[in-house]
């Protein structure tokens, strides 16, 4: 086992990473930015090394600087977290060359999965369900428009090198297949530094359906069900629950088998998310997989009773996996809110400064992981989330009873946050019955701001007609 990790990452997630270190008897050194000088997170590491300025580009990004940190603090490993270098198969791949083991797959089973047309591909050997599509990046634009005449319009044009949603063009016909390769081509190249586009079926109402899969050096890989992320705006992940409601099990039970079965096939070590989409008649459709740790694990956790984090380090350390499949059983229901500091009433803009009033909730089923409280200073020059409130309970209902309980007590000021929003979502007729889809928080976003303007240009009338 490892006697010491560094940690390539900041707020929260370092600080899962330094819970899960201690629970192993593992030492842990973390690295920060200027920005992070006396960071909450950074009290409970038993090292911390300076590697630079607030942009992240010249710290948190900084591979040789990280590394050196590694070296001079004689760690043995280095855990990504999520979001900065914890994708980047070149990064692993420097780890590995001096002689650090990066906690995550190889840089070959990185480049493979995260690569989206021979992750693709894997997954058509494999069985495991995709939309239909070209097989291979496109060469030749009259290929492309043979192809979507085959599977029919609407088709999606894709970044093979994408992510996230950037780089995609949706195309209702010729003219706008070949209008939106052209435009995903450049847009992929100035953003990844890769060209490669592809085209598959659009599928216009859906829900997000991610199976979490843990794979070992010995050639195990399981899966620990499923998530629900289908509550976002603009691609950022809002709400997330495990298990995903009203999904027949026997569907279920068949496409996270097949999840399993591509991280298998991907000789695939670590933690690995492998996401879908699901239509109204319950087919899924593999979007991508996500090689790291997500925002959203806990939410597994709590239903399954596993420690996503430890199983990491120790996979990487070249221990098996603790649990074989018939291990692993759902236990009730877990949700989780993003706690972001943003306005939503200017664009959602992130709300950077001092937290004066943290008072945190509680009781039964309730977990709350942030490196947040008062008296911290939320930096401007990183994302803004704070923490992630997570609940559980034995069933759906309870969960959101308790998440209602939990958010109602959760104060956080001056500055606006997501637990506002989180309210009225729990109460939003299409959460409670999950009749959702990937398009509602935005619909009802968008719905919301109409009736306010409305209110507003009715007061102004009446106000007007008052004075008259
Ligand atoms: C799609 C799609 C519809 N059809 N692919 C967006 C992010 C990237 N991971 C893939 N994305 C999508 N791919 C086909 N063939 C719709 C989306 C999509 C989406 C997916 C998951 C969660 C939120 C989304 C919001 C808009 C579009």
């Amino acid at each position: 086992m490892f006697k010491r990790i560094l940690i390539a990452n900041r707020g929260e997630i370092a600080l899962r990473i330094i819970r899960a270190c201690k629970t192993l008897d593992i030492e842990t050194v973390c690295v920060y930015s200027t920005a992070d000088r006396g960071a909450p997170w950074l009290e409970q590491a038993d090292h911390s090394v300076c590697i630079g300025a607030a942009p992240s580009p010249q710290s948190y990004l900084r591979i040789d600087r990280i590394i050196a940190a590694a070296e001079v603090t004689h760690a043995d490993a280095i855990h990504p977290g999520y979001g900065f270098l914890s994708e980047n198969a070149h990064f692993a791949e420097v780890c590995r060359d001096s002689g650090f083991e990066f906690i995550g797959p190889s840089p070959e089973a990185m480049a493979l999965l995260g690569d989206k047309v021979s992750c693709k591909k894997m997954a058509r050997q494999v069985g495991t369900p995709v939309f239909p599509g070209t097989e291979d990046a496109i060469e030749d634009i009259d290929d492309a428009v043979k192809v979507a005449d085959e599977i029919g319009y609407p088709v999606i044009v894709k970044a093979t090198a994408g992510g996230g949603g950037r780089g995609m063009r949706v195309a209702r016909d010729e003219a706008q297949l070949r209008a939106g390769i052209e435009s995903a081509r450049q847009e992929a190249a100035a953003a990844f530094g890769n060209g490669a586009v592809y085209i598959e079926k659009f599928l216009e109402h859906a829900r997000h359906f991610e199976v979490q899969t843990l794979g070992d050096k010995h050639g195990n890989a399981v899966h620990l069900y499923e998530r629900d992320c289908s509550s976002q705006r603009r691609h950022q992940k809002l709400i997330e629950e495990a298990p995903a409601p009203g999904v027949d099990p026997a569907k279920r039970r068949a496409v996270c088998e097949r999840a399993a079965a591509l991280i298998a096939s991907a000789k695939y070590s670590g933690a690995a998310t492998v996401e879908f989409l699901m239509d109204a008649a319950q087919n899924f459709y593999m979007l991508e997989v996500n090689t790291r740790v997500q925002v959203e694990h806990p939410v597994t956790e709590m239903i399954t009773g596993l420690d996503i984090v430890c199983e990491m380090i120790k996979v990487s350390a070249g221990l098996p996996l603790s649990v074989k499949q018939s291990d692993i059983s759902v236990n009730g229901h877990a949700i989780e809110c993003r706690i972001n500091a943003e306005d939503p009433d200017r664009g959602f803009m992130p709300q950077a400064g001092l937290i004066e009033t943290f008072v945190a909730p509680g009781g039964p089923g309730v977990r709350l992981d942030t490196h947040a409280r008062a008296g911290y200073r939320i930096p401007a020059n990183y994302d803004s989330m704070i923490g992630k409130l997570i609940v559980h309970g034995p069933t759906r209902d309870i969960a959101i009873a308790r998440m209602k309980v939990a958010l109602a007590e959760f104060k956080i000021g001056p500055m606006r946050t997501s637990i506002a929003l989180h309210r009225r979502l729990m109460d939003h007729p299409d959460f409670a019955n999950a009749t959702f889809d990937i398009h509602y928080v935005e619909r009802y976003l968008k719905a919301a701001a109409e009736a306010e303007s409305k209110v507003q240009s009715e007061g102004e009338s009446k106000l007007e007609g008052a004075r008259a």
